[in-house]
């Protein structure tokens, strides 16, 4: 980021496959901003940030909330649902923050309600036991929320504010999901009050937070200030660029910043792509630089265990390997990345030897950038280009200077490999563990 930069908005996405450290990035760089904005996912995220050594995970709320006095959105590209929202909020309360005067929802948000979540948990038992195999979604409903979305049956949070609407449409997509339940999910089917009730009394409590986004961002934008967009999940779990189909169920990309939000493309200045230093993955899908994680004394234990790789949501254990510079090219081509974020680098000290993935073995063919297609990344074999480890400790460190020779030149390649610069790098996950580079 240049001087130039400030004042303009950014948008902050995951390069891989989601858990890149965007909360942190976000939350550092929220010092200069005027609002941060969630734009899609829902509370499938878990976004940790550790200020002076306290842990929060954020799965729904923008990251921003953890900076007094800055007004946080979540866009119209997010799916809500309203009891874990209301729970969300109670939770950051009971810590002491400031939560409902500077948190706007948009009105155009689609609801998750429980039967998505039975439909979500159903399918994925369903998948299981026909052999088809889970996509290993976090169970929150997220998919089957999309799907009505774009069947244009969904509730929205702007229902919340007319009864009658909101009774007349839920009896009808009850009726639909109960249908499905039951008679192809081997489900039980859920009843219209517990569900209408409960949402009307979440309502009177989420309605003073509702609000134009787009609009809102807009004032934000004239009075000088900017705005902080901040992506959930990652480029490679984005449902028409990943690894279909075991992404989620919505578009993870920088393009998704503005119509998840309600603002012009012309908006977003600068795109900085999250990078952590190796590669995880929690959940099914293909995986080339994918190493065991099991056993003591290796490299993918070493990842998981330094790493503290663990689902923030569901606790489930992330998949490890080497950072796959090939995957990260395809992310920076369709992100159009200003400059990136490389995180975790601190995971990389005590290793003799660093591997990083500069193409793969396609069959008869060497490819040097992500395959499109999920079959074609299974039958990938990585080739690797090999740097020497260091050995002191990057935990912390604030100046580029001050990282080991071996760990400049590691990034340096990176960078030369990608084809994009290296304009951050965290050594931590406290806000000052961070160097700036440009
Ligand atoms: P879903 O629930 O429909 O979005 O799941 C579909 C796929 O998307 C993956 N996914 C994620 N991957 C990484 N991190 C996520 N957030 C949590 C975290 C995940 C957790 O920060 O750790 O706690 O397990 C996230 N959310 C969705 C998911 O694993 C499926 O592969
Ligand atoms: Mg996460």
């Amino acid at each position: 980021m240049t001087q130039q930069d400030r004042g303009r908005n950014v948008v902050v996405i995951g390069t891989q496959w989601g858990d890149e450290g965007k909360g942190k990035v976000v939350d550092w760089l929220t010092d200069h901003a005027g609002g941060v904005v969630r734009f899609q996912g829902g509370h499938n995220a878990g976004h940790t940030l550790v200020i002076k050594g306290k842990k929060t995970a954020l799965q729904l709320i923008p990251s921003g909330i953890m900076r007094d006095g800055v007004a946080c959105y979540i866009g119209n590209g997010v799916v809500v649902d309203p009891s874990h929202l209301l729970l969300e909020i109670e939770r950051l309360e009971a810590a002491g923050l400031e939560v409902r005067s500077r948190l706007f929802i948009s009105e155009s948000c689609p609801l998750i309600l429980p039967f998505h979540v039975e439909i979500d948990r159903a399918r994925e038992a369903l998948r299981e036991s026909s052999g088809a195999g889970k996509i290993g979604t976090t169970g929150k409903g997220i998919g089957p929320a999309y799907e009505d979305k774009v069947a244009r049956r969904a509730l929205r949070v702007q229902d919340l504010k007319h009864p009658e609407r909101f009774a007349k449409k839920l009896r009808e997509l009850l009726e639909l999901h109960n249908f499905v339940l039951k008679g192809y999910l081997h489900a039980e089917a859920l009843e219209f009050q517990p569900i209408f009730d409960h949402a009307m009394k979440v309502a009177e409590q989420l309605k003073p937070m509702l609000a134009d986004v787009g609009v809102r961002i807009a004032e934000i934008n004239q009075r000088g200030a900017n705005v902080l967009f901040e992506g959930a999940q990652g480029t490679l779990l984005d449902i028409d660029h990943g690894t279909y189909p075991y992404v989620t169920s919505s578009n993870c990309v920088a393009g998704n910043a503005a119509a998840g939000s309600g603002v012009g493309p012309d908006k977003l200045h600068y795109i900085l792509g999250i990078t952590k230093a190796y590669t995880t993955r929690v959940g099914s899908g293909p995986f080339p630089t994918e190493l065991p994680i099991d056993e003591a004394g290796t490299i993918g234990h070493h990842l998981s265990t330094v790493g503290q790789e663990r689902g923030t949501v569901t606790g489930r254990a992330r998949r490890c390997g080497w950072l796959d510079a090939a995957a990260l090219k395809r992310s920076i081509l369709i992100n159009g990345v200003s400059g990136l974020c490389i995180t975790k680098l601190d995971v990389l000290d005590g290793l003799s030897e660093i591997q990083v993935c500069v193409g793969y073995q396609l069959g008869a063919e060497r490819v040097d950038i992500l395959p499109l297609d999920a079959d074609d990344i299974v039958a990938c074999r990585p080739i690797y280009e090999s740097f020497p480890g260091w050995s002191d400790s990057t935990a912390g460190v604030t100046q580029w200077e001050q990282l080991p020779l071996n760990a400049r030149r590691y990034l340096e390649r990176v960078q030369e490999i990608v084809g994009a610069p290296i304009d951050m790098v965290s050594t931590g996950p406290d806000r000052d563990h961070t160097i700036l580079l440009r």
